[in-house]
């Protein structure tokens, strides 16, 4: 038995309560029933948990976003999604909220503000932090609250999402739901803390542990904490106890649960112990309470039917592919003049340049990084940005690039642009599940887009080994949703940096280490874009077509003067400018692919087969390819100019042309 109090809450609040818990719970029931029918796909019940969604949809505004998770179907209804367009969703139909691209609660949807998760437990707890910071930089009193499991807290994005919470003074509330098993994991085998709101003190913050199962607990703790979160503009974590009284899915059983303490929580249902509570304090009689439920039934039973008579989803591809990439808008000042005032910058510097305009260019631009402040980021790309634009749009992050990139996407949600620099393109592996699975999908999924650029500064010949030297492009390349971007020249560098900032889209932008400082060039001091998707022809020739990036450019330049090859500077990897190829190899009949990255898996392969599958009959040789060799890459000079391709390929490139 729970035992409420009412506190002030009028009984119009106590009623609105009422009808929000009492929802979910229905729905569910039925989704049971259809369930064992065999008439939808599997189901994460939150049954037994509804007062938490609940509870705590109903303290925030309407406006603020939740970050929900796959037991969280009361946050779903308590913003007042339309059971007929959610049960689409379920079933996978085009009338639901993802086009029937995505499954159960993963989607979100900006009319009812909510950000749902991905499969992977936690990253959405970093896009939290991205939309406090847009409400704090606009001066919005307002929160966001990200919802966990009390498994998905140990996870490396709930530690990096509290910390960067609390040093950036984010108003947000993280909530878990500590329902005792993590699947079929029990809390004493999930961590050793007491209490999981202890953790808050480890992170600078306060931090409550309530009961979850009482509604009128939770409404009233979330209010609290949320008047608590804008008014000191700082984060707070809430630990709800509740119990999960179904399997982690419906297939799974609950065998290794005890039975005891089914019965134990059984006693405690929120549900349950409200309604009687309603009717007990006369609130509601129990014919209003029996009505609303009919009501909500009729509801249900009316939805099923129209979206059990949807039409099959019908494949249109050219839809599918459409959609992997938001809108870009047209280029703009592309053409700039000959005579247009130029400088000579090396690479670096162009970038600097291409970062400052493009500061001025868009004030919703927000730049995140280690050491890019007053130090300027280890390569001195963002040096004096700082001091013009300030501490607010130029932010030093602590060392944490999973919670930078969620934050970026979170920012794209409210409609702020971002830049994260890589200190390393190296270390982008510990931001790669952001970026690999929500920034690159989140568009295609539900029509958020992520308008990021994550610098990276890559590539080897500076000695330095194998974790600050690496090519890791392809990467990227294989992930549809990302546009890869990787210029070799100074003017090239600018206008694709400023391309890649008005572009909607995640973009990785290459930036070579090796070319920072040794590569100068004529660069146009006012703002200008190129378009980014377009190869270009740096020389021309008619014996071989060498096509290549990065550093393999100035390679092959070096040799220019031995061959008469038409080198082609792909600049954009994804998508790459397959026009410009066939151009070329229709010309030369011979190709060889130049790149500094690993042989087997790099982007050669692709362009090769691609090559080959549609030019066949234009060949008068075999697509050659020259990489680095299949290893990581070394230390010691030596090693490293016998690791890279630079040497090498010219003798392929003999072999070829002899072919
Ligand atoms: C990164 C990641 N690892 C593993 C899983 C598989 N998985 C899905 S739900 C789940 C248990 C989650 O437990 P908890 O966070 O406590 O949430 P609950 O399901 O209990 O609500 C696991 C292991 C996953 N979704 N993501």
């Amino acid at each position: 038995m729970l035992t409420y109090n009412r506190l002030n809450y009028s009984d119009e609040t106590l009623r609105e309560l009422y009808q929000a818990i009492i929802r979910p719970r229905i729905i569910e029931e039925k989704m049971l029933n259809l369930l064992r029918q065999g008439k939808i796909s599997k189901w994460f019940s939150g049954i037994g948990q509804e007062a938490i969604a609940v509870g705590a949809t109903m303290a925030l505004d309407e406006d603020e976003y939740i970050m929900t998770l796959h037991r969280n179907l009361g946050v779903f209804t308590t913003r007042k999604m339309p059971f007929l367009k959610l049960f689409n969703q379920w079933q996978g139909n085009e009338a639901g909220y993802s086009k029937g691209r995505e499954r159960s609660f993963h989607f979100g949807n900006n009319e009812h503000h909510i950000v749902g998760m991905i499969s992977h437990l936690g990253p959405q707890l970093t896009i939290a932090n991205g939309i406090s910071l847009a409400h704090k930089l606009r001066k919005e009193n307002k929160i966001s609250l990200a919802f966990t499991g009390e498994g998905g807290t140990s996870e490396g994005d709930f530690h990096e999402a509290l910390n960067v919470a609390s040093v950036w003074d984010l108003p947000v509330i993280f909530l878990i739901e500590n329902n005792g098993y993590g699947l079929s994991t029990p809390t004493n085998e999930q961590y050793r803390c007491k209490s999981l709101a202890d953790r808050a003190i480890g992170y600078g913050m306060e931090g409550i542990t309530i009961d979850g199962n009482n509604i009128i607990e939770v409404y009233d703790t979330i209010r609290g904490v949320r008047d608590y979160c804008i008014k000191n503009q700082r984060p707070y974590l809430v630990e709800c106890m509740t119990f999960r009284m179904r399997g982690h899915e419906e297939a799974s059983g609950t065998k290794y649960v005890p039975k005891e303490l089914f019965q134990e929580w059984g006693k405690k249902d929120p549900v349950v112990n409200y309604e009687n509570y309603i009717i007990a304090n006369g609130i509601l009689s129990g014919e209003e309470t029996k009505n609303i439920r009919t009501q909500i039934k009729s509801e249900i039973e009316e939805g099923l039917q129209i979206a059990f008579g949807e039409p099959v989803l019908i494949p249109n591809t050219q839809n599918e592919l459409q959609d992997v990439y938001a809108p870009a808008p047209p280029v703009t000042n592309s053409l700039i003049t000959i005579n247009a005032s130029q400088h000579e910058l090396r690479l670096v510097d162009a970038l600097a340049e291409g970062m400052k305009q493009a500061m001025e260019k868009h004030d919703n631009l927000i730049l995140m990084g280690q050491d890019i402040a007053e130090y300027g980021g280890v390569f001195k790309v963002t040096d004096g940005l700082v001091k013009q634009f300030g501490r607010e749009r130029v932010r030093n992050t602590p060392l944490c690039e999973s919670a930078i990139l969620g934050a970026a996407l979170g920012l794209s949600v409210k409609g702020f642009k971002s830049m994260v620099e890589m200190q390393f393109a190296d270390f982008v592996t510990c931001g790669f599940n952001q970026i690999i699975n929500n920034l690159a999908k989140i568009y295609y999924r539900w029509g958020q887009n992520a308008d990021v650029v994550i610098r990276m500064p890559t590539g080897a010949g500076v000695g330095a080994g194998p974790f600050h030297s690496q090519s890791n492009e392809a990467w990227f390349v294989h992930t549809p949703g990302l546009k890869v971007v990787y210029p070799s020249t100074p003017f090239d560098a600018k206008g694709l940096l400023l391309a890649s900032f008005e572009d909607p889209n995640p973009i990785m932008f290459f930036e070579h280490k090796a070319l920072y400082r040794a590569i100068s060039g004529n660069v146009p001091q006012e703002y200008y874009t190129i378009e980014i998707g377009k190869a270009n022809l740096v020389n021309a020739g008619d014996d071989v077509s060498i096509i290549t990036y990065g550093a393999g450019v100035h390679w092959a330049l070096e040799q220019s003067g031995n061959f008469s090859a038409d080198i082609l500077d792909l600049r954009t990897l994804l998508p790459f400018d397959k026009v410009a190829i066939a151009t070329s190899i229709k010309k030369t009949g011979k190709v060889l692919i130049l790149h500094e990255d690993t042989l087997t898996g790099g982007i050669g392969g692709e362009i090769s087969a691609w090559i080959t599958e549609n030019f066949f009959e234009n060949l008068d040789a075999p697509v050659i390819r020259c990489g680095s060799h299949d290893t990581p890459v070394p230390f010691a000079i030596p090693l490293e100019n016998n690791f890279l391709p630079k040497q090498r390929f010219v003798n392929t490139l003999k072999e070829l042309l002899e072919y």
